[in-house]
């Protein structure tokens, strides 16, 4: 057992099983989690007698559901900006390790995965898609950017277009589906039942596991992919080479096609509750991160992420998503065509 009873590990077979415990936050990584799971990480690292590690949830519902952002606008809010700076400088690290781990890691995604759950999923060898995962980086509701390296990830999918493909998911905070994961290879693979998956990894070993429980995603009655199927309309809009750019296509585009129509419409309405300070710094942080390596991906996230939770934007986009949760946040400003590009640029390297 590790030091915290929200972190959970034991060896089963030759592989060490990570499970997160927090189910009525959803998993949400607080400072207290992200520490054990570094932990966690250590215990078997060197050990030869563990080959790999599966990282899980105890709860159906949920792999997690993203960061402790209540937290860390607490503090922001009492000044002491250090406590949220050294929070995402422990999970970011804890993502790197993740996506340099010396052993296969596989994380199964039953439930909601988004934002700091993205973060401890991804970055590992095996990205276990099931049909009940729901993946997301929702930050521009609050007035963040997305982080945990998945700026790099979304922009190196093996979809044509990725880094189209990668700027709708973050600007939207589009919510993947199987089918979409399956698609962009941010799964590796589509088990449609987890615990059968664990109980003949334990017994039989685990990569006899993965091969007898890996299915293909025509085999199940997915919902399609919205990502693959509009693929063409993301990549004219979203390879645009700012915000301003992408909106400019967004608002010169029309159709008659209803059904990409609907999509558009649907988009757009997803935009609406975005703040328009992330947009702008998403895309140009976006496509930064396709040029770069993860390790310069994370530190531009950082530095676009503080700089952002100085802001009153994270505040207020926290208060209305998870406190308040009316929905209705007022950003300042309220337009993107009022927001300085260049600071927000100049923060990347
Ligand atoms: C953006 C986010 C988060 C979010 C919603 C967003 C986030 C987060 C949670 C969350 C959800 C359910 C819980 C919980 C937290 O939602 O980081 O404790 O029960 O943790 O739009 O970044």
């Amino acid at each position: 057992m590790s030091t915290a009873d929200v972190i959970k590990t034991r060896v089963e077979g030759n592989t060490a099983i990570v499970e997160l415990d927090r189910p009525r936050a959803l998993n949400a990584l607080d400072h207290t989690m992200i520490l054990a799971l570094h932990e966690a990480f250590s215990q078997y690292e060197a050990d030869d007698s563990v080959g790999q590690y599966i990282i899980r949830s105890t709860s159906s519902r949920a792999y997690c559901a993203g960061g402790d952002v209540r937290w860390v606008r607490e503090q922001d809010l009492a000044d002491n900006h250090a406590a949220g700076d050294r929070y995402f400088a422990d999970e970011y690290e804890l993502n790197y390790r993740l996506a340099n781990f010396p052993k296969p890691v596989a994380a199964i995604m039953e439930g909601f995965v988004m934002g700091g759950g993205m973060g401890i999923s991804m970055h590992g060898s095996h990205r276990i898609v099931t049909p009940s995962t729901v993946a997301a980086m929702p930050e521009m509701n609050i007035g963040f950017v997305p982080d945990v390296g998945i700026s790099h990830v979304l922009t190196h999918m093996k979809a044509t277009n990725s880094v189209a493909m990668g700027v709708f998911a973050g600007t939207t905070c589009w919510r993947m589906n199987a089918a979409d994961m399956m698609a962009t290879g941010l799964g590796t693979n589509l088990i449609a039942d987890p615990d059968a998956f664990r109980e003949s990894a334990r017994t039989k070993g685990f990569a006899e596991a993965l091969d007898a429980h890996s299915i293909s995603p025509e085999s199940l009655d997915l919902e399609p992919s919205g990502m693959i199927t509009y693929a063409d309309w993301i990549s004219d809009v979203f390879s645009g080479d700012s915000w301003q750019e992408i909106e400019q296509r967004l608002n010169r585009f029309s159709t008659s096609d209803a059904d990409l129509n609907d999509f558009v419409e649907h988009v757009k309405y997803q935009l609406t509750a975005c703040n328009p300070t992330s947009l702008v710094a998403c895309v140009d942080l976006f496509r930064r991160s396709a040029e770069v390596d993860l390790r310069t991906a994370l530190d531009n996230e950082l530095a676009v992420g503080s700089a952002l939770r100085r802001e009153p934007n994270f505040a207020e986009g926290v208060r209305a998503v998870l406190i308040d949760k009316d929905r209705t946040p007022k950003f300042t400003p309220g337009n993107t065509a009022d927001v300085d590009v260049e600071k927000w640029r100049a923060l990347l390297k």
